[in-house]
């Protein structure tokens, strides 16, 4: 079969910088090319020439986004049409998040009118949640995955290929029969180990346009088992091996000279064994790369940063989340101010350059509580910081509150889709934020917080010290100092 595996285009309308390369769905391409097919990945939303890199601004060019879909030439959405008519594929393979949903139907409704035949699959964060939804408002599709998708496509393509296994044996799936939506079981998810091939990059049908940094993209594991009631991660949490990710790193730095590498897990320290392995084994094998990892407060020690610093860790990202302790114990976050500041003190004590997430807007938070969060903000003093509003995301605790608080609705049209700003989707009232405020209250409050997170980030010295941390990258590649340079000056 042959097969292409599609990201849809969102941030890109907007003119925002996108460089990720879909992780997930290039792990699921290489897994179906292992099966035998022939693949490739588009990322319809890669760009590289960002007008505004500042992505607390997404909202304020939403319309771009919207408008784009009612554009008879508009040239992003002509670029898919004419990959999708080129490539001839048997399937295409859409990667759907809530925020970009309209943009996944879109190319649904596209691929289908390019070539009737074409299986239809789309699978990704909102699909694991909200597939019943999206199979009755979106008629082009054929089969929806839910959850992981490596095994649950590969018995698919057979099944459609080779007749074998019947598709209501296959778990993990939604699909129409007539007029009747049918969901097999969820597929159950191995404990312990994670046995997935690592996504080979050439695969990427735009490989030539990323840098060498960005193809530094790894993910060691899947899953945070932690509760935040905002969050709508997975909570089985399985890692991959130390070896197979020393591998994945050394086949990059081999084949694209990678010097910085970006380890997106959710919380990369939750076994420190395995994070000691790891460090120990790029220190013994002189393996000399720079890398960054997100992870919490609460999941590291002294020894364990010492450690990572010695083995080239350069950032760290932790959420923080909001200056408010009521706030922070109804988010479930299971973390404590103590640590917070623990954490703060070890990352300026190992100088490791140190990013903090803040949110607001999250129900029940006060004029007060936001106020404290940019107090808070100051007082732990991190060498980035970055704010945003909570938006309610199927699948997560504060949904489901917010559907039985009547902040939240359960459902959305296709037209809503298609015509509300992504920020305002699933909201009962889409123009409140909080329910105990005013919308031109919350409004005056975000630009202030926003502004003045903006304006502590635009510090001078702030600056020179991250561009002092990638040296080594710089050093390896000048043009990733030219990159960065011109990434300042578009901010
Ligand atoms: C890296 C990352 C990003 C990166 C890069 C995204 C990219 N290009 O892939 C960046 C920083 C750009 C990003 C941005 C955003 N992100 Co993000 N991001 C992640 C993160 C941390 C890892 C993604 C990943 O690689 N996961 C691992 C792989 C294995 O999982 P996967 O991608 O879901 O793929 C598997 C399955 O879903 C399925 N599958 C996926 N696609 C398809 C397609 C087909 C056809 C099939 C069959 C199966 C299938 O199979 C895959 C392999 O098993 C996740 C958290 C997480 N743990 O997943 C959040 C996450 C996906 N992001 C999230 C959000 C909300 C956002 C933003 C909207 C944030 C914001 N407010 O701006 C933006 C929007 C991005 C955009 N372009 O529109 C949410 C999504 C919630 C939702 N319902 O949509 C998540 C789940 C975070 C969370 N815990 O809440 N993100
Ligand atoms: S917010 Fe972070 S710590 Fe909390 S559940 Fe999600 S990934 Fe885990």
């Amino acid at each position: 079969m042959r097969i292409l595996f599609l990201y849809p285009p969102f941030y890109r309308f907007m003119g925002f910088y996108n460089r990720y390369f879909p992780y997930g769905l290039l792990t699921l391409a290489t897994s179906a090319r292992n099966h035998g097919h022939i693949v490739s990945v588009y990322n319809a939303d890669l760009n590289n020439a960002p007008v505004d890199i500042n992505v607390s601004n997404l909202a304020d060019h939403y319309d771009s986004y919207l408008n784009s879909f009612r554009e008879e030439n508009n040239t992003v959405w002509k670029e898919v049409e004419n990959t999708i008519t080129s490539f001839q594929a048997d399937m295409i393979g859409i990667q759907v998040y809530t925020d970009f949903a309209a943009s996944a139907f879109h190319i649904a409704e596209m691929s289908k009118k390019i070539d009737s035949k074409c299986v239809v699959v789309m699978g990704g964060p909102h699909i694991t949640v909200k597939a019943d939804e999206v199979i009755k408002i979106c008629s082009d599709v054929d089969y929806l995955i839910k959850g992981e998708g490596e095994q649950t496509l590969n018995e698919l393509i057979d099944h459609l290929v080779y007749g074998t296994s019947k598709i209501d044996t296959i778990n993990g799936l939604a699909f129409r029969k007539g007029n009747k939506v049918f969901n097999t079981p969820n597929r159950d998810l191995a404990r312990g180990s994670l046995d997935v091939p690592f996504p080979d990059r050439s695969l990427l049908m735009n490989e030539k346009h990323y840098s060498s940094e960005d193809l530094g993209l790894l993910m060691t594991a899947r899953g945070c088992p932690f509760k935040c009631t905002f969050c709508v991660t997975e909570r089985n949490t399985r890692f991959r091996t130390v070896d197979s990710v020393i591998e994945e790193i050394k086949e990059v730095q081999k084949r694209y000279g990678t010097k910085q590498f970006t380890l997106k897990d959710d919380t990369f320290t939750l076994n420190k064994k395995r994070v000691r392995e790891f460090c120990e084994r790029l220190i013994f094998e002189r393996i000399r790369i720079v890398w960054e990892c997100n992870t919490r407060v609460d999941s590291m020690d002294e020894p364990l940063i010492k450690l990572m610093k010695k083995s080239g860790c350069i950032f760290i990202k932790v959420g923080i989340e909001t200056g408010s302790e009521r706030i922070l114990s109804s988010m479930q976050k299971k973390i404590t101010f103590k640590q917070i500041k623990e954490g703060a003190n070890l990352f300026k004590k190992y100088k490791i350059h140190w990013t903090g997430y803040f949110m607001i807007g999250v129900p029940g938070e006060t004029r007060e509580d936001m106020e404290k969060t940019l107090s808070f903000m100051y007082e732990l003093n991190p060498d980035f910081a970055y704010v945003g509003v909570y938006q309610p995301y199927p699948g997560s605790q504060l949904f489901r509150d917010g559907v039985a608080n009547l902040l939240v609705n359960k459902k959305m049209s296709r037209h809503d889709f298609f015509n509300m700003p992504p920020n305002q989707y699933y909201k009962a009232n889409p123009t409140i934020q909080l329910d105990i405020m005013s919308e031109t209250e919350f409004k005056e409050i975000e630009i202030k917080i926003k502004t003045a997170f903006y304006n502590y980030n635009k510090n001078i010295f702030r600056l020179l010290k991250m561009a002092l941390a990638k040296f080594p990258v710089y050093f390896n590649n000048p043009r990733n100092l030219l990159a960065d340079f011109k990434k300042y000056l578009s901010y």
